[in-house]
């Protein structure tokens, strides 16, 4: 393991300290053991990205001068923040979609013991940035900027996320109203202001850069969150279930606004788009494998491919017009952690 994956998660250990010995409430030993153990189910699992994302932004903003240790301490907080949100987004998104597995694990909420108490807890987990923002940031001359940042895009995402179950919504099932534009949308404020601008713009911050300023920034990170969503659409169906570490296809279940159902709309012909609508949506795995065989006969996994191609070049030729050689590096790493990815 790299050095400073092992530090930030040595920070992840004494943020859950702090926050088990918070003076605002009185723990006794059920409570710690809960808490406890709900954060260590649902914040470390994942891939990190989006953490350590930050640390990595805020050094190629140092221009590789090396990090003091308060300063690795405090990338990594907020680091850890960005993986709290994540957690208490994807508790709660895995009881709305009624997902059965997360990060290679039982979700939260199908333990037994837990249930419903999930809850609850993502809301324990969505109430813990604010107070590690609080303890490490309060003096800061961006803790105010900080905690705008936080809530909105804690907003964007609720957002997103409630167009993503509307557009589902049982009884008004409507294929025709699925489009390109609609998707984009729905990927934008779910997933690419939490996922691709937070960690970015959380090192902009620590590096006493004003984001008034950085607009172009922000707009590349969008894109590249658009497209982070299209992999996961696509992996949702096409991903080994083994490396995903989750099972797969909710997706065609769930009636979701995919990227694949999407292109399928719009390269299928009459008898193909009836067979869609008669099967999309559907729980009965025979009308999931009649969606499946679709999306193979039209050749989805190869339009993907192109996709993949055409906007990893597009990508990169904003990053190269921008002004700053290190914006460019920010963003180029980004690029190059997600392009082609299998999980
Ligand atoms: C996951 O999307 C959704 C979010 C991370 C946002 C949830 C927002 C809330 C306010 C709860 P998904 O359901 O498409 O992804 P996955 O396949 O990982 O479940
Ligand atoms: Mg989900
Ligand atoms: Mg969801």
């Amino acid at each position: 393991m790299s050095d400073l994956k092992s530090k930030f998660l040595e920070v992840y250990t004494a943020l859950k300290s702090e926050l088990l010995s918070d003076p605002d409430f009185k723990f006794t030993d059920d409570a710690s053991e809960w808490v406890e153990k709900m954060l260590d189910y649902n914040v470390p699992g994942g891939k990190l990205n989006r953490g350590l994302s930050v640390i990595d932004s805020y050094i190629l903003l140092k221009e590789g001068r090396e990090l003091t240790s308060e300063e690795i301490f405090e990338t990594s907080s907020l680091g850890w923040c960005v993986e709290w949100l994540q957690a208490y987004f994807l508790v709660l998104d895995d009881i709305m979609d009624g997902s059965h597995t997360r990060r290679g694990r039982e979700c939260w909420f199908r333990l037994p013991k837990v249930g419903m108490i999930a809850v609850n807890d993502g809301i324990l987990l969505r109430n813990h940035i604010p107070r590690i923002l609080k303890n490490h940031f309060r003096g800061k001359p961006y803790y105010i900027d900080l905690l705008e940042l936080f809530n909105e895009v804690e907003f964007q995402t609720a957002s997103g996320q409630m167009i993503d179950l509307i557009t589902t919504l049982v009884g008004e099932k409507d294929l025709s109203r699925y489009s390109l534009p609609l998707h984009r949308r729905i990927v934008q404020y779910k997933t690419a202001y939490y996922s691709f601008y937070l960690p970015v713009a959380c090192a902009l911050l620590m590096a006493g850069e004003n984001l008034d300023n950085h607009v172009n920034v922000k707009n590349i990170l969008i894109d590249m969150g658009i497209y982070f969503q299209v992999q996961d659409d696509y992996l949702d169906c096409f991903a080994d279930p083994e490396v995903l570490g989750k099972v797969i296809g909710t997706d065609i279940q769930d009636f979701k606004c995919s990227w694949l159902v999407v292109k399928a709309l719009e390269l299928c012909n009459e008898e193909q788009k009836k067979l869609l609508h008669e099967n999309y949506g559907k729980g009965n795995s025979a009308c999931v494998a009649n969606v499946k065989a679709l999306y193979n006969d039209l050749k989805l996994e190869d339009v993907y491919l192109e996709y993949e191609e055409k906007t990893y070049e597009k990508l990169m030729n904003s990053i190269d017009a921008q002004p700053s050689k290190t914006v460019q590096e920010v963003l180029k790493s980004f690029l190059e952690k997600i392009y082609k990815r299998q999980k």
